[in-house]
């Protein structure tokens, strides 16, 4: 079964997607999710320049062999573009071999470990009136675990909080916080971290008085803080009971959590911006997450994430896997396959795409009651529509970044 041919498609519906699509020579297909948000292009060059002329006539069967290849042949290892394009790969060849073996790429995957998969879902607001309306907007929507971001006074825009903008050709329709904005330039934003750690133990507060103890409730430090800063919210938000606190801190020091744990019993969940299993061999070590936020597509890929969730497993560590809109279709489907199968699940973030997505990338799996399975047709169960992508053209957007008053850029 060699590969035949391979594609790098390239579609804005709601928002720009890089997808590989493999063809072997007796016609079979796999799907493979590249995007890399804001920084789109660089892994099509990677795909297309470098990857795709040494895929055509190796055997599709040998994923494992594949990869290594992959990663080792390139001399230059890790980091975002390279183990975004090898995971492309990596998952459209397990669609492919599970399509070829008839099932779905679960049952490949060691079979089903739960009957689902419980997800969790963005809530914000810039007011606390408005962030417990997004709540009660998610609660009618099945969910059963809520990440909440909240404005803080004094600051314009900032992380997480959903637009009533809506999307292109969709204005005025609410839509969840989709962050990297079409235009040729990134959006400037403002930040304070001491406003914001006055202000977020009083929303997590008010919405426990409001909703209970029992709902699953998430926050998304989005890398703001430095470690006594991070120590300090993990500690302040205790008496509300956190799902998880993630990304408190910039994880490229990952001693950083140290510190961190030393303060707080709140758990801990970092990795979306993590690419390999050595960014986590310290914090899974020693015990200083109870989370791996990495996602399929940035992470080297199903054959990747699979051994680092079993590392972590062994530090009865749980994957949180990364969900947000710049995930596609195909990306959310491995990560549902993966989750089902592997016994360390611990929750999958989801927001839901946007009706155009949704046309371009038909999909087998469900949202049921708060809970996502991947469904069962053979492979991943997710097909692109190539002329229906062929519609939307790829449109520059940039994520935004923060300075300071001082006007110092900070992490956003
Ligand atoms: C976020 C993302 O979903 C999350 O947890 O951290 O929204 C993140 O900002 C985007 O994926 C960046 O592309
Ligand atoms: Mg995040």
């Amino acid at each position: 079964m060699k590969i035949d041919k391979a594609e790098v498609i390239v579609t804005s519906p709601d928002r720009n997607f890089v997808t590989l699509k493999l063809t072997t020579d007796d016609g079979l297909t796999g799907l493979g999710d590249a995007t890399l948000n804001g920084r789109e292009l660089a892994v099509v060059a990677y795909l297309t320049e470098h990857v795709v002329p040494l895929l055509l006539g190796r055997d599709a069967q040998n994923i494992e062999d594949t990869w290594q290849f992959l990663y080792r042949s390139a001399y230059w290892r890790r980091g975002p573009v390279t183990m975004a394009a090898i995971s492309a790969v990596d998952v459209a060849l397990w669609d492919i071999k599970a399509k070829a073996a008839g099932m779905p790429l679960y049952q490949l995957l060691g079979g089903a470990s739960r009957t689902g998969l419980l997800a969790y879902g963005h809530a914000s607001g810039k007011s606390l009136p408005e962030v417990f309306a997004s709540v009660n907007s998610h609660l009618e929507q099945g969910y059963k675990a809520i990440r909440v971001q909240t404005g803080v006074p004094g600051l314009e825009s900032i992380y997480g909080i959903a637009s009533n903008k809506g999307l292109p050709g969709n204005e005025g329709v609410r839509y969840d916080h989709e962050p990297a904005q079409r235009g040729a330039l990134p959006a400037e934003e403002d930040w304070d971290t001491r406003a914001y750690l006055r202000h977020v133990p009083t929303v997590f507060e008010a919405v426990r008085n409001e909703f209970g103890p029992e709902l699953p409730l998430l926050h998304d430090g989005h890398h703001r803080m430095t470690p006594i800063q991070a120590a300090q919210l993990g500690k302040s938000l205790e008496p509300y009971d956190l799902f998880w606190l993630e990304d408190c801190t910039p994880a490229e020091n990952q001693e950083a959590l140290r510190l961190v744990r030393q303060h707080t019993t709140t758990p801990l969940a970092i990795g979306e911006v993590f690419n390999s299993i050595w960014d986590y061999q310290q914090i899974i070590r020693e015990q200083l997450i109870d989370y791996v936020r990495s996602a399929v597509t940035h992470t080297g890929g199903i054959t990747h994430l699979k051994k680092i969730l079993e590392f972590a497993g062994q530090y009865q560590i749980k994957s949180g896997m990364h969900g947000p809109t710049d995930i596609s279709p195909v990306g959310m489907a491995a990560a549902m396959h993966l989750g089902l199968a592997i016994h360390n699940f611990g929750i999958q973030e989801y927001m839901k795409h946007g009706d155009k997505t949704n046309a371009v990338f038909e999909q087998s799996y469900s949202w049921n009651n708060g809970m996502l399975h991947p469904g069962n047709k053979p492979g991943l169960g997710v097909e692109l529509d190539v002329d229906e992508a062929g519609k939307y053209p790829y449109a520059t957007a940039y994520l935004p970044y923060n300075r300071l008053a001082d006007g110092t850029v900070h992490d956003w």
